[in-house]
């Protein structure tokens, strides 16, 4: 038997999204923060074939989409790459506003989007650009030292901005799309190391972005530049929404940048990200919480069917 699922892809800064549009049936209880196990045991490996080879790639990160069943919101959006589910997606979340857009689903203005970590904000302006508003970020751990086999010592920010990040101030090699490779196995062996040493984000939720920033190999007008390991060990060509908003909360905490202030977010790849936030409340425990936006445009690339064979799911990438 085979199965269609009609899609549309985009690229945001470079790094593409492919949104299903529809064929991976909606829940039909809960909440969509109650649903990651339901879909991951039913869906998994229908997600898993739609943004793996030989139908996508290590990079292409997947957006489950479905439309609104309220009149406040413009839809549910559960994000996943080549190994799994994911919290939030800045880029992804750019993407799919641009293409819904595309598709005469959505107009300019203010969209509401319910994510697994809570809801976002999306402003599609009339000149295409988006802004997002992000889930509250924070940084739940200062200068966490490791030391790092065949690599030496660092020290990093533990941030959540929709994932996990461990922030590393990086002066040692130039943050350039030369250095990809030796970038890439530098970040999987600190990732490695975090995971060795149980250090976590809070509740002991795996850290499986790790983000390396740099301000000296920034262009021209931009504040710093990046580069993001992503969980399934693919680089985040954009300069990736949901580390920017991490990395935003490492800098409000530290009163490096104030409410309101732009921070112009530089990828590998040389894309950029605006971003900022409107408030920084601290609570009872002493953690600074902002909220984050950040503003990029997308470019759709492709709308099309993917036709999977019902007998690949005993194929299960996710596996
Ligand atoms: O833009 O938040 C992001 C993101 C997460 C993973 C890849 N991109």
């Amino acid at each position: 038997m085979t199965r269609t699922l009609r899609f549309i892809d985009s690229h945001t800064g470079g790094e593409p999204t492919r949104v299903l549009l529809e064929g991976i049936p909606r829940p039909a209880r809960g909440r969509i923060r109650e649903w990651y196990q339901e879909i991951r045991r039913e869906y998994g490996w229908l997600l898993a074939a739609a943004v793996n080879e030989p139908r996508g790639s290590d990079i292409l990160v997947g957006a489950a989409y479905w439309p609104p069943t309220e009149s406040d919101m413009a839809g549910e959006v559960m994000f996943f790459n080549n190994v799994g589910l994911l919290g939030m997606c800045g880029h992804g979340t750019i993407g799919l506003v641009v293409s819904l857009a595309h598709l005469g689903r959505l107009a300019p203005g203010l969209h509401t989007l319910h994510t697994p970590v809570g809801n976002v904000r999306a402003f599609l302006r009339e000149d295409g650009r988006v802004r997002v508003q992000n889930v509250p970020s924070y940084r739940h751990r200062k200068n966490v030292a490791i030391d790092v086999p065949g690599y030496g010592g660092f020290i990093g920010d533990v941030a959540w901005g929709g994932n996990w990040f461990y922030i590393v101030e990086h002066g040692q090699d130039r943050i350039d799309l030369s250095n990809r490779d030796l970038l890439t196995e530098l970040c999987w062996a600190i990732r490695g190391e975090l995971r060795a040493r149980g250090i976590t984000g809070r509740d002991g939720a795996e850290i499986d972005h790790i983000e390396l920033s740099s301000a000296r190999d920034a262009a021209p007008g931009n504040d710093a530049k990046n580069f993001v390991l992503c969980s399934g060990k693919a680089y985040d060509r954009s300069p990736c929404g949901t580390g920017t908003s991490a990395r935003l909360a490492c800098l409000a905490a530290d009163g490096v940048l104030g409410a309101g202030q732009t921070w112009r977010q530089e990828s590998v790849t040389g894309s950029v990200f605006e971003g900022n936030y409107e408030s920084c409340t601290v609570d009872d425990d002493g953690v600074a919480w902002i909220k984050p936006s950040i503003t990029g445009s997308a470019q759709v690339t492709a709308v099309g069917e993917l036709l999977f064979d019902e007998a690949e799911r005993a194929a299960d990438r996710w596996a």
